[in-house]
């Protein structure tokens, strides 16, 4: 009997998948029909974004997973009616984005570009940055994103450190890990990304105490999550100059009020939410792959822990 699939997901999202999702669920040879109206127990599998319509996953009793659009679960996994198993996407283009995003930010502070793109007011004035082999990057979380990030800033031949809430082995990278490598890990950093997931142990990851640990004039690249930082103490550590620029990419509330303080903070980039993009054409084939897995009774790949919540 053919697979039900719900897609519950923002409206500007269908015309993406309609017929990509279909395409990818039958080259993985499953009998399968995307939806976006059923009856809760006939569905089999959820297709999930955050919206505001499914919010109550009880009447779902017959769905065996829900796979999530995004990488970030931290609107989902708590959800106290969510029963069946969470997967989070895992996406090749997703990553590729972030890539792409948080190397031509950084490359941006390293080079500063900034300074030239806002002129400088007739002053023929020099300043030579350092080359890469001599400038410290630092990247909190070692996840898919993090780790593709970090890898690629130590090809370009940045000293990258990263840090991750278990140890790990990178090749080209220092890795540090729990509590006590943070303190080290933002020591270091004259520039620093954080890609690490919204739960309840990397909420104000940044703050007074943590800013104060950075090297004066540090730059902050976030496209993680809004929660990481305390906006305050990041706010009076850029007005103080501890901090030098912040990018940001995710906010607390989202889109970020017109009368936030960023959006005029002389050095606060703001961008809404563009970092990355779960893409389409290749996350198709990771939600089919992870049906088929399931169908077949193999274990499903990207399963979040809802105890640590990512
Ligand atoms: P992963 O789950 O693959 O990686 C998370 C990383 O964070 C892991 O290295 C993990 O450590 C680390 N981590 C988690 N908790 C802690 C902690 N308490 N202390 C130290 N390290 C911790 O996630 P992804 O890399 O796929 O994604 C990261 C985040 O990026 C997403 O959760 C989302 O918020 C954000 N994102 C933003 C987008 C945008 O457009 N702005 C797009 C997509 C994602 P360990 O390896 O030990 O488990
Ligand atoms: C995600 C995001 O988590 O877009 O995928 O932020």
């Amino acid at each position: 009997m053919s697979l039900t699939l719900l897609f519950s997901a923002p409206e500007r999202l269908w015309s993406s998948y309609e017929t990509a999702l279909p395409t990818a669920l039958e080259k993985a040879g499953l009998d399968a029909h995307l939806t976006r109206d059923a009856a809760p127990e006939e569905v089999d599998y959820i297709v999930y974004a955050p919206n505001d319509t499914l919010t109550d996953f009880t009447p779902y009793i017959n769905a065996k997973a829900v796979l999530s659009l995004w990488a970030g679960v931290e609107k989902i996994a708590p959800n106290p009616t969510l029963t069946q198993p969470l997967c989070r996407m895992v996406d090749p283009g997703l990553a590729l984005g972030m890539r792409d995003y948080v190397v031509g930010h950084v490359m941006r502070y390293h080079l500063g570009m900034d300074r030239h793109i806002h002129g400088l007011n007739g002053k023929w004035d020099h300043v030579t940055p350092p080359l890469v082999k001599d400038r410290s990057v630092t990247v909190l979380g070692l996840g898919e994103l993090g780790q593709i990030c970090a890898t690629a800033l130590a090809q370009l031949g940045f000293a990258v450190t990263g840090w991750s809430r278990r140890p790990k082995e990178i090749d080209g990278l220092n890795c540090l890990h729990g509590p006590d490598g943070l303190a080290q890990a933002l020591s270091t950093a004259d520039i620093l990304v954080t890609l690490l997931p919204d739960t309840n142990a990397t909420q104000n990851t940044l703050n007074a105490d943590t800013l104060a640990l950075m090297p004066k004039g540090a730059q902050i690249v976030n496209p993680g999550r809004g929660t990481l930082i305390d906006d305050d103490a990041l706010l009076a550590a850029l007005d103080s100059d501890q901090i030098g620029h912040a990018t940001l990419d995710v906010f607390r509330t989202e889109p970020l009020p017109a009368d936030h303080p960023y959006w005029s903070h002389p050095k606060v980039t703001v961008t809404p939410h563009i970092a990355a993009e779960t893409r389409a054409d290749t996350a198709c084939d990771v939600i089919a792959e992870n049906i088929r897995r399931s169908e077949a009774g193999e274990p499903l790949l990207h399963l979040v822990n809802r105890h640590a919540g990512y």
